[in-house]
């Protein structure tokens, strides 16, 4: 039977760079959730019948919302629900399902690399029929939506089994529990070449995975160890936990220390890599060298092309604002087409349907193709592994040979997390406020070419997003750019991404940190954040 429950608008549900993302409290307040999920399934036509793909990253009230969202599913029409057994399905493998089975579309329950636990984050995401996040069109529609919806639709039937993979009838709708691992790890052996991995890996190049107890345990089980031969003694935190054993599923240089501990001392294995709470972002260490998601995705561009999947070349190449030009030198040697748009997946969506890119890349530690339509971190492990079993070099080499042919790009983000967002609001418009008269400005030793806010003209669909950052151009060809993050839970983070390219190879061993010394100081001249936020230095930096 179903029912249909009245309820009152909540003020506070505008997705953000990915999704709707709050503490689980406020998810658990009395027709949050449901209002939300409602909000969503009023702004989309025609699903009548059809599919919805539905998992999340086993996060604490990951369960309970898939109930809730099958029971919804099932009252507003669907006709189909594929779920991942245990309710476990990482954001790029239910992208895969979506696109697989041909679904409508599919709820993603992550807040991604935030932590995890009752008083911690949760979130939902709306992905569309391509397997990508639904473009700012539909989640701006599902934000009004929810700021007048009155009543929400659920039917009534008993939990389903979620362990059992098989499938069921409830509610005049399909069930299916779905194994959440094997499609994907299929999809995986299209792209690389797994002999050739598998024989590096049997002639002693050691593989360090550090699954952070979230949901890339079980995809590593199967694809590193069962499939690849990698020793599962060196495949760190592989149990999905509900709060990831209370850390933050997060990784970067702070939160995989141990790792990256391990691949910079002295029994280092030969590659190091991470993912996060939802499998997404990938963090890549070699043997005494860690590489900057930035120049991650311009290295993997380079030599894509030894990868089975990637044979025949890149159509082109994309990455966020905010990443680091380095991939544009690649693309130009190539003589592929290079785009740069906002923050936020979903922004490749268009570029990747239309053909326009094969690889795309953020410096928020994502990387991914067109094989589906998220980021996705094991695919960027096993493109770093194929690589390197190609060439037969090390990752230091590779980096190195890289920066020599193209130059270093010097490259850090500075994130100053949950300071007041009225502070961080101002700091934002007094910013902006400058920009017109910031051409020609000195500070320090550096002077200001040109500066703007990013807005982004989608060459596809001819959408138009503005505000998406503020961007400083230095002579010399340094860049800052500072924006306000779209994903944080409490208050506001304010990031701070900083490049310098520098071609001299004779100078490509310096300090990061260093030598972007003349860019930090700039930062904190030209927006005051010291005096307007509190804060004298960085929370993160990566
Ligand atoms: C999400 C988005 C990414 C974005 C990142 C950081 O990643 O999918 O496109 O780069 O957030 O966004 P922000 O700087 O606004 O916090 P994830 O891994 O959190 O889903």
């Amino acid at each position: 039977m179903n029912r249909t429950i009245s309820v009152s608008p909540f003020s506070d549900q505008k997705p953000g760079t990915s999704g709707l993302r709050k503490k689980v409290p406020v998810f658990q307040k009395t027709g949050y959730t449901e209002a939300f999920i409602q909000s969503i399934f009023d702004s989309l036509d025609g699903f009548e019948g059809k599919s919805l793909v539905i998992g999340g990253d086993g996060r604490f009230y990951n369960r309970e919302v898939i109930q809730t969202a099958i029971r919804m599913a099932a009252a507003n029409g669907f006709g189909r629900v594929l779920v991942g057994q245990g309710g476990i399905l990482s954001t790029p493998a239910a992208s895969h399902l979506i696109r697989k089975t041909k679904a409508f579309g599919g709820l993603i329950l992550s807040a991604s690399h935030n932590p995890g636990g009752p008083t911690e984050d949760f979130g939902i995401k709306y992905n569309i029929s391509n397997g990508g996040p639904a473009p700012e069109k539909i989640t701006e529609e599902i934000h009004a939506r929810s700021q007048v919806i009155d009543r929400y639709m659920i039917a009534d039937f008993d939990d389903v089994d979620l362990d059992l993979i098989g499938t069921f009838e409830a509610g005049g709708m399909a069930i299916e529990v779905v194994d959440p691992v094997s499609d994907y790890a299929d999809l995986m052996e299209t792209l690389f070449d797994f002999d050739a991995i598998r024989t590096m890996v049997a002639g002693g190049f050691k593989v360090a995975f550090d699954a952070m107890h979230a949901v890339t345990g079980p995809y590593a089980s199967e694809i590193l160890v069962r499939r690849i031969g990698v020793d599962p003694a060196l495949v760190f935190n592989a149990t999905p936990l509900e709060d990831f054993g209370g850390h933050h599923p997060d990784p970067n240089l702070v939160h995989a220390k141990a790792l990256y501990d391990l691949m910079m001392g002295p029994d280092a294995p030969d590659f190091g890599a991470a993912s996060d709470g939802d499998g997404d972002r990938n963090l890549i260490i070699g043997k005494g060298v860690f590489v900057t998601p930035s120049d991650s995705l311009a290295m993997l561009a380079a030599n894509a092309h030894l990868a089975p999947g990637y044979k025949d070349g890149l159509k082109g190449i994309a990455r966020s604002m905010p990443t680091s030009g380095a991939a544009d030198r690649v693309a130009a040697k190539l003589g592929v087409e290079m785009h740069e748009t906002p923050t936020g997946w979903k922004f490749f969506g268009n570029l990747l349907d239309a053909g326009r890119c094969t690889i795309c890349g953020e410096e928020s530690a994502g990387t991914g193709s067109d094989h589906v339509r998220e980021k996705d971190g094991l695919w960027a492990v096993l493109l770093w592994l194929n690589i390197l079993a190609a060439r037969r070099q090390s990752v230091k080499q590779i980096v190195e040979d890289h920066w020599a042919e193209y130059g270093r790009t010097y490259y850090s983000r500075h994130d100053y997390e949950a300071i007041e967002t009225d502070k961080a609001n101002e700091l934002m418009a007094a910013l902006e406020e400058t920009l017109d008269t910031m051409a020609g400005r000195q500070t320090g030793s550096m002077v200001v070419e040109r500066a703007d806010s990013f807005t982004y003209h989608d060459p596809v669909d001819g959408s138009v997003s503005r505000n998406q950052g503020i961007r400083i151009f230095f002579e010399g060809g340094s860049r800052l750019v500072f924006r306000l993050s779209g994903t944080g839970t409490s208050g506001a983070t304010l990031r701070v991404y900083m490049e310098r390219y520098e071609p001299d190879s004779a100078r490509h061993d310096q300090e990061t940190q260093a030598a972007l010394a003349p860019l930090i100081e700039a930062a904190e001249n030209l927006a005051g954040i010291a005096g307007r936020t509190g804060r004298t230095a960085p929370t993160v930096i990566t």
